[in-house]
């Protein structure tokens, strides 16, 4: 880990919204006295009735409970349209970037979209959505989608966004599990040329899922799709019949805003709920601060939708500020390497945000694809979704940003709504690879394995002391797991599942999971939900998934699969293997080295050793610990004699 400090450019401390003094003094009454501090923050959002009450927080098992402005009322699309109408209606809110360079690209200002919003909140209602009904979309990067997000905001329905690179299974599980009547997808998505089957998928998912009576379909591609009488709607067909003016729906602050779905360390995915008020001060405050942003700038987070940070960053945070928000549909090496930045050429782009796994994947192509590139509109650089390695952050640095742009390596969680430990450009030295310093309101400690806290320099477990606004407040239908999941590992405080070191200076260093979850190209996969997707073929009997380092990913993928009796193992059924487990999950779950084991190393009780099988994974074989302690060491031999070459 590198310690070379980055001060604050001289320009940055000058004229930033906050500088280090002003950091400092606001993050000291952000914890000690909440109340003040937040009182005077929410005052950022257009509340329909003032809230008069603050936090009302607890983590402790007798009186667990998280609220925050909860007697406020206000409508998150209203605050990311409305009242931008009279000031900014002819700003442009979403500049589109299509996958092909040569499709016309879209501009749409903050009028266009509140209208298009409203249309589409006119037909959903028509459709009979209701407050706090679930709303599934499975759609492309296109602005329809943060039109639908808008539009189940405005109505005070609940939206659940499934990645469009999930596979039908996967769909129906999220849309039978939150108990969706509604889903709004697409013809076909695009990424980097090829063609994503959204409707057919959406058709296969729903023979699973007999509840669902509505489907939207937008015609993107205008790929021949067919239409299902009485359940598939034309979304544009029904829009144009719809008036631009809806109004939007008074919402408590603890009112559910969206459901989005993460893997954590058992089987199902939890569908992670965000509530209106809290969240909305937390996405607009954290966008603002962390980016230095100010009106006017062209501002873009390179995310999909279908994961958190596409909600708090392509679409509510910036909206939400009134910012220019850019939205791209393609991938970052099509048709060249050179993507990324030429589009921050053709939009003047301030901020840029965006994965570790993408600026590994381009440094490998070489500096000429980018020094093509201008560059110059550049100011500031986020990371996001993992540990960035020091190498792929000086290259951010000196080769993206050209020793210019301060880099915001931003530690958070679907969980936490928003960014919790980063740097601000015009505060924070930098220390590459280290996310810094707490956001305002939060309060991290480490403690060791006994719960015990580590005070000043050390490693240990991440946890955060106290709650902050944009914290979910439950796991959708399921308030026992989130309490389980989250506050009974330490009792009374929130646990994060990541390891973290604190250094002298009091910078975090978040060393990466150290629950059963991995962390490949910044999403996340729960290893129970890829072993379950295997043991789940006929000729698998069990099967073991640990993660091991890869130079572009970050983690990949590493599966030990033990046969059935009579089944010989080949290089077919390897392949077979993969391309289930693709069908099963998706192409983020593609295992990257499968092994065959005739047996795992297991306790005399039955228990996987993941220690063991981690260690093999990692090529750290060296040191394999105690094996003495397992029904059958032998085994160990097998897998060690018998790894794969990882291609
Ligand atoms: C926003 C997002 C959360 C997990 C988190 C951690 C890892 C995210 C990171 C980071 C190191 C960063 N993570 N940002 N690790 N440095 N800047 O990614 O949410 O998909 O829920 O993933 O990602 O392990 O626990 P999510």
């Amino acid at each position: 880990m590198s310690d070379t400090i980055y001060p604050v450019p001289a320009n940055w401390a000058k004229t930033a919204l906050i500088d280090e003094a002003r950091y400092h003094a606001m993050y000291h009454r952000s914890v000690d006295d909440p109340e003040g501090f937040w009182r005077e923050e929410a005052q950022r959002i257009d509340w329909i009735r003032p809230f008069s009450r603050v936090k009302e927080t607890s983590f402790d098992e007798k009186d667990f409970g998280i609220a925050w402005f909860s007697d406020g009322t206000l409508n998150l699309a209203a605050n990311c349209l409305d009242r931008h109408l009279a000031e900014r209606g002819g700003d442009i809110a979403i500049l589109w970037e299509p996958d092909d360079p040569a499709t016309p690209d879209r501009r749409i200002t903050y009028r266009e979209l509140h209208a298009d919003v409203c249309r589409l909140a006119n037909v959903l209602k028509d459709a009979g959505v209701r407050r706090g009904e679930r709303v599934t979309l499975y759609l492309p990067m296109i602005p329809e989608a943060a039109v639908a997000m808008l539009a189940c905001a405005r109505i005070g329905a609940i939206h659940s966004i499934v990645f469009a690179g999930f596979s039908p299974d996967a769909l129906a599980g999220r849309i039978t599990d939150c108990d969706s009547r509604v889903v709004l997808t697409a013809d076909e998505g695009l990424r980097g040329g090829r063609k994503v089957p959204l409707k057919a998928n959406v058709d296969a998912a729903l023979k699973e899922c007999p509840g669902v009576d509505t489907v939207l379909m937008l015609r993107h591609t205008g790929a021949d799709v067919p239409m299902v009488e009485g359940r598939d709607i034309d979304w544009r067909t029904a829009v144009a019949e719809q008036s631009a003016e809806c109004a939007p729906e008074e919402m408590n602050a603890e009112d559910p805003l969206f459901i989005l779905y993460t893997s954590g360390s058992t089987g199902k995915p939890k569908g992670v709920l965000h509530t209106t008020g809290g969240y909305a001060v937390w996405a607009s405050m954290t966008h603002q601060y962390v980016f230095d942003y100010r009106p006017g700038q062209i501002y873009w987070c390179a995310a999909d939708i279908g994961w958190v940070t596409g909600h708090s960053y392509v679409v509510y945070g910036p909206l939400m500020n009134g910012a220019t928000t850019v939205m791209f549909e393609g991938v970052p090496n099509w048709p060249d390497p050179s993507r990324f930045w030429q589009i921050v050429d053709k939009y003047a782009v301030e901020a840029f945000y965006g994965a570790p796994t993408a600026l590994r994947a381009l440094m490998r192509e070489g500096d000429d694809w980018v020094k093509k590139t201008s560059r110059k509109s550049l100011r500031v650089l986020g990371s996001v979704g993992e540990p960035i390695n020091p190498e792929a952050w000086q290259w951010y640095y000196k080769v993206i940003g050209e020793e210019r742009c301060p880099i915001v390596d931003t530690w958070w969680q679907t969980e936490t709504g928003g960014t919790m430990i980063t740097p601000l450009p015009g505060a924070t030295p930098l220390k590459p690879g280290s996310a810094t310093r707490p956001m305002f309101g939060v309060q991290p400690r480490l403690v060791d394995n006994d719960g015990t806290p580590i005070e000043g320099a050390g490693e240990g477990c991440l946890v955060i002391t106290d709650s902050w606004p944009g914290q979910m407040r439950t796991v959708w239908g399921d308030h026992e797991r989130f309490f389980q999941t989250y506050f009974t590992t330490f009792p009374g405080v929130y646990f994060t599942g990541d390891g973290c070191r604190r250094d002298t200076d009091g910078y975090y260093w978040i060393t990466g999971r150290i629950d059963d979850v991995i962390n490949v190209s910044g999403h996340r996969m729960g290893t129970a939900e890829i072993e379950s997707a295997l043991v789940a073929h006929q000729k698998v009997a069990e099967a073991a998934v640990v993660g091991m380092p890869h130079a572009i990913k970050g983690q990949g993928i590493y599966a030990y699969v033990t046969l059935n009796s009579e089944v010989e193992p080949s290089e077919d059924l390897r392949r077979e293997l993969v391309k289930w487990v693709r069908q099963e999950i998706g192409p983020i779950a593609t295992p990257d080295v499968i092994q065959f084991a005739p047996g795992l190393p297991k306790t005399r009780s039955g228990k996987i050793m993941r220690r063991i099988l981690r260690k093999i994974a990692e090529n750290d074989v060296g040191n394999l610990g105690d094996t003495s302690t397992l029904a059958d060491p032998s085994v160990v031999d097998h897998l060690l004699e018998n790894r794969p070459q990882p291609e």
